[in-house]
């Protein structure tokens, strides 16, 4: 049987950490992409950054819950990042993280920051000291870093010298940032390089933010971990150390898959949503930032993201749900079949009436994707997007 949870029945600690829930969409995930063996162009697709925050914004008005559009530089690259700030705030959102992009250019084939050249490091840290231009013309407050720099071979270069040049290279950015920025670290365990990453693990990117300050937090994105990993108690073990600055989320089947959030495991999405919950994370002000990282290669991209933010609201009401005085109870009493059945309680809970409920207490159409079907966008936007170039996962 299937328990069901309605928004008229549900508590105020459920209810309102829903009501405050923000999710960040990625720019990229608007535009065309795929995998490196083939990019399926699809009609409609933003030609520039402005179309992409027009199609975030459309996700932001289904749903309510997704404010904030991330950047990607030199992607989102733009002549008046000031006006990209107002175009946002004309539609609704605003613009979150900014992304660095060291990873396409033929200097960067051994590295970026930890690169052996000089030169090539001074590149990629004057890429980061412009991205912290742009946060201060669009009022960004996360700079997010993923480097792609590693080994494919063993012996190919001196793994600690890397670390030494890499904790060099963060000094100097994160010496220029602003007293309300963060510099956010993403860690991934492999690819492009194939032997060794340079950021692999939480604990490398942890080591790092504890050397350059309070404005240093982990990004967490949920596909770069080894097959099985614990990532709720990855997650846990971030908030107890107070620096899981965000995440990444996406599902993986195999690696770093980019699918849509909740796809391959909406009950990992839930055990992660469950430790954000007992840690008393979801608050606004806790310094999470919720983000998407995704790529759709062959669904369509607006209601891609739409589904994407309706599974995360899904395991964060279930988490919420979770009878918390019920698990302390049992776990304390080493009662250990009713601890693991509080939490199986919450996940097998039907929480879309309860969300359902909250839009239309909020003014929206109780399902998303049906109001964006309805609405004509998706046939505005291929009408009126011909000609130029659409803009790809990349320039
Ligand atoms: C790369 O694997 C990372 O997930 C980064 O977050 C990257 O910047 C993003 O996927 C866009 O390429
Ligand atoms: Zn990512
Ligand atoms: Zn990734």
């Amino acid at each position: 049987m299937t328990a069901t949870a309605q928004s008229g029945d549900a508590p105020h600690h459920v209810l309102q950490p829903l009501r405050e829930q923000t999710i960040e969409l990625p720019s990229w995930a608007f535009a065309n992409s795929g995998t490196r063996f083939k990019v399926f162009a699809q009609a409609g697709v933003p030609r520039d950054p402005y179309e992409k925050i027009a199609d975030a914004a459309q996700v932001h008005r289904y749903t309510g819950v997704a404010p904030r559009v991330s950047l990607h530089i030199p992607w989102d690259l733009v002549d008046d990042f000031a006006d990209l700030r107002r175009h946002a705030e004309d539609l609704g959102v605003s613009i979150g993280a900014i992304n660095s992009n060291v990873f396409q250019d033929d200097d960067y084939m051994l590295g970026s920051v930890c690169n052996p050249d000089p030169t090539v490091r001074r590149k990629a840290i004057d890429h980061h000291l412009q991205c912290i231009e742009v946060m201060r013309a669009t009022g960004s407050t996360d700079l997010k870093v993923w480097l792609a720099d590693g080994l494919n071979y063993p012996g190919q270069d001196n793994l600690r010298a890397r670390q030494e040049r890499l904790a060099e290279a963060l000094a100097e950015v994160y010496a220029a940032l602003d007293p309300e920025h963060r510099l956010i670290l993403e860690y991934k365990f492999f690819e492009p390089a194939f032997y060794a990453t340079d950021v692999p693990d939480w604990g490398t990117s942890l080591l790092h933010c504890m050397a350059l300050g309070e404005q240093a937090m982990v990004v967490l994105d949920t596909g770069h971990h080894a097959p099985n990993t614990n990532v709720e108690f990855i997650v846990m073990q971030l908030l107890r150390a107070g620096r899981l600055g965000a995440f990444d989320f996406n599902s993986s089947f195999y690696a770093d898959d980019d699918l849509m959030v909740g796809a391959a495991d909406p009950f990992q999405l839930f055990r992660i949503m469950n430790e954000i919950v007992a840690a008393d994370a979801l608050r606004p002000d806790s310094g999470v930032n919720f983000m998407l990282d995704q790529c759709h290669n062959i669904e369509a991209k607006i209601p891609g993201q739409i589904r994407s933010v309706m599974n995360v609201q899904e395991a964060t009401a279930k988490a919420l749900l979770v009878d918390r005085d019920a698990l302390h109870a049992a776990q304390q009493s080493g009662d250990v079949l009713s601890a693991h059945g509080a939490l199986m309680d919450a996940y097998n809970t039907d929480v879309r009436p309860l969300l359902a409920g909250l839009r239309e207490e909020q003014g929206l159409h109780p399902d998303p994707m049906a109001a964006y079907a309805a609405s004509g966008y998706a046939d505005q936007i291929v009408a009126d997007r011909v000609g130029g170039a659409q803009a790809g996962w990349g320039a």
